[in-house]
């Protein structure tokens, strides 16, 4: 039997047990401080041995190698720099400790980087650095892998992507949260659920941060969209510093007690993490022997992650608007922008549309002498890192649209995949390999379906071919073809047909074009409107349209509550009983001061615009100080705010610092110039 299978069948039958901590028990047995915990355990072999063997006593079913810090980037702080020998002779050393029954997991955490978007380490650089990692830990007889401890889900992506390049041992992925329920990033569990049960792994939970009832909520709040097994390894209780040292109080009893609350959540995976001993592993285990825990629900679900949002995506919800005005066709702002690799356009008008009420943006950068490939990872992102929405990657490039999946923090939907063969089978497989959703075009890049009846057996011969690669229904969504209704009147009847039939006798989710249909006519969104309401009631769920146009989002809210999509019309009261929407228009900007403008360049952290800002505030006669003391202190002070209110996380405080930083190293030799100015008697 091998290793995967002999994990799906214990977790079949009861909880698995992991073991406990291994950096609090190195400690208890006589690590220097400062010492490199791998370097130490290759010298004290013994000690670790001794380790293992406990936990294998205590009754752990897998153990976990001593390599939490074995990467390139910690380990060359103690100047080794072997990485693949340094983690094959401790895996070799985890097996030998431990009988044949117990598994070895190939431990692999954090590096103390942060990754793209989020910080500076480039993405593959950081899948290359674990891939080291994981090599050595195969060479060393790993059974199965565990990436814990991860804050940035990035981090948590990009080491699930060398491990599954590298092998397809099982493979578990546990992140740590911080007591408001999020990542020190601002990840929240059901997000990382589904970014990372969508890029493959094997069993996504929880390790280290709080005590068990803090990690309990957790794993409940995963368990009904997990189709994988959920793992819990808390700490013995809340640390308590003494002295500058860390302890953990709570008794082997105490913690063994809260496995049936574990269980009732939802775990299936079980153990322990800082503070915890063989004996905490042992009380668990006979605390829970006989308890069943519940099966994961093997069933897709239709949902799409940032690194902050999770949007499920249901038929009885309202319309769902995608926002279409990322797209530089027509718009010769956007595309200067764009070639001259600016993205403060493309920011404002992402902010722009997801406060007007997208739930989702369309990321399209296609146009004439522009590297399509390079501007769609650069967009994508920085909208990342400052979006909540998640993204839509609209691209007819195949490599443009790997490149996006590959960076995207988040489980992006493809727009789109038609049937034009030799693109159909190699854009299956990149949308598999990154998990993502896709929208199906019913094309076949030879001759038009005009007719919905045209368009069923291409829809069914897509279908049947991504069925074979491993997609359900639920990955799909379907495109019902909009054409300008200026150019054939019947085409607008017929959209909405393949509508009615795809969602109603298919039973897929669907998505139109909206504008689409309105080209070559005035008033467009009346007809837009008009078209979004009617689309509606033949099932429409999605619609990739201007949020912004007051007029369509009006009908469409109207739409929602005839058709009973909006229960009690509570989205449509909410929308028109908001003061802000009677008084003035949602869409039309008010010119900002440039006192403003720098206010909120420090404040979204637009580390491209605040020099321009700021030099603009001079050339209208500003002072600096004042600029500084009355506009950019207050700004870095209202971040400081929205990160202790939880709304802000590390990465947008380290892009305000750093926008701050930029904007003051710009104003500082006027600062010095204007002070001597003030000094100088005249
Ligand atoms: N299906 C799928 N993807 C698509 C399309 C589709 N992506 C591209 C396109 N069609 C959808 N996007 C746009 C974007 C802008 C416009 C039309 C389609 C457009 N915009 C007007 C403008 O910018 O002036 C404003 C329209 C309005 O008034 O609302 O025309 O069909 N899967």
């Amino acid at each position: 039997m091998d290793a995967k299978t002999k994990i799906l069948d214990i977790i079949d039958k009861r909880v698995m047990i992991l073991d406990g901590a291994s950096g609090t028990e190195i400690q208890k047995r006589g690590i220097p401080a400062g010492a490199c915990p791998e370097l130490w355990c290759l010298e004290e072999k013994k000690t670790i041995r001794a380790i293992h063997h406990d936990y294998c006593e205590a009754g752990a079913d897998v153990i976990f190698t001593c390599t939490f810090g074995a990467n390139i980037f910690k380990l060359s702080q103690y100047k080794a720099t072997n990485v693949t020998s340094i983690n094959r002779e401790l895996a070799l050393l985890a097996r030998q400790s431990v009988d044949n029954n117990t598994l070895v997991a190939g431990d692999i955490g954090p590096t103390g980087r942060f990754i793209e978007p989020f910080g500076d380490l480039g993405f593959d650089e950081a899948v290359d650095a674990f891939k080291d990692q994981v090599k050595g830990l195969i060479q060393g007889g790993v059974d199965l892998f565990i990436i814990e401890t991860m804050m940035d889900i990035q981090e948590a992506r990009a080491a699930l992507i060398a491990v599954k390049e590298v092998s397809d041992l099982f493979c578990m992925v546990t992140m740590t949260y911080e007591d408001g329920g999020r990542t020190l990033n601002g990840t929240d569990p059901v997000s990382a659920l589904i970014t990372l049960q969508s890029l493959g792994a094997d069993a996504v939970g929880c390790n280290c941060s709080t005590g068990p009832e803090g990690m309990i909520p957790l794993i409940a709040a995963m368990k009904p969209h997990a189709t994988i097994p959920l793992v819990a390894k808390p700490n013995a209780g809340i640390p308590r510093l003494e002295n500058a040292k860390t302890f953990f109080d709570m008794s082997p009893e105490t913690f063994g007690s809260h496995g049936s609350s574990f269980i009732s959540a939802g775990v299936n995976i079980l153990g322990g993490c800082c503070g915890t001993a063989p004996e905490h592993i042992q009380n668990l285990k006979a605390k829970i022997h006989d308890l069943p825990p519940q099966p994961p629900e093997r069933i897709a679900i239709s949902a799409l992650s940032s690194s902050t949002k999770t949007v499920f995506l249901r038929k009885e919800k309202r319309l769902m608007i995608i926002g279409e005005r990322i797209n530089p066709t027509g718009k010769k702002d956007l595309q200067e922008e764009l070639v001259a690799g600016k993205m403060s356009k493309v920011r404002r008008i992402a902010r722009q549309q997801v406060k007007d009420g997208a739930t989702l943006l369309d990321v399209n950068v296609g146009m004439p002498d522009i590297d399509e490939t390079q501007t769609m990872k650069k967009v994508v992102g920085d909208l990342a890192s400052i979006i909540d929405a998640p993204l839509v990657i609209d691209s007819s490039n195949i490599e443009a649209i790997e490149a996006a999946l590959r960076i995207y923090p988040g489980r992006a939907l493809i727009n789109s995949i038609s049937g034009e063969q030799e693109k159909l089978g190699q854009l299956l497989k990149i949308a598999r390999k990154y998990g993502s959703m896709f929208i199906l075009l019913p094309l076949t890049g030879k001759k038009m379906p005009k007719t919905c009846a045209d368009r069923i057996p291409i829809i069914e011969d897509i279908y049947c071919e991504a069925l074979s690669c491993g997609f359900t229904k639920q990955d799909i969504i379907i495109d019902a073809l909009t054409m300008a209704v200026s150019a054939d009147q019947e085409a607008a009847v017929e959209t909405l047909e393949t509508v009615k039939w795809s969602s109603k006798t298919f039973g897929c989710l669907t998505v139109m074009g909206l504008s689409n249909v309105s080209f070559g006519l005035p008033m467009r969104k009346w007809i837009n409107a008009a078209f979004a309401a009617m689309a509606s009631f033949t099932g429409l769920n999605l619609a990739i349209a201007n949020p912004s146009v007051n007029a369509f989002m009006d009908v469409s809210a109207a739409s929602d509550v005839l058709i009973n999509r909006d229960k009690q019309a509570n989205a449509y009261i909410q929308r028109f009983s908001d003061p802000e929407t009677q008084v003035k228009p949602r869409s039309t900007q008010t010119e900002k001061s440039t006192g403003q403008q720098v206010y909120t360049a420090v404040v979204e952290g637009d580390r491209e615009e605040i020099t321009l800002i700021c030099e603009k505030a001079m050339a209208e006669g500003m002072d600096p100080q004042g600029l500084i003391s009355d506009i950019m202190i207050p700004a870095i002070r209202q971040v400081g705010e929205l990160y202790d209110q939880k709304i802000y996380f590390l990465p947008q405080l380290i892009a305000s610092a750093e926008s701050m930083k930029k904007g003051f190293e710009y104003l500082e030799p006027l600062l010095k110039a204007s002070m001597d100015t003030q000094e100088t008697p005249s």
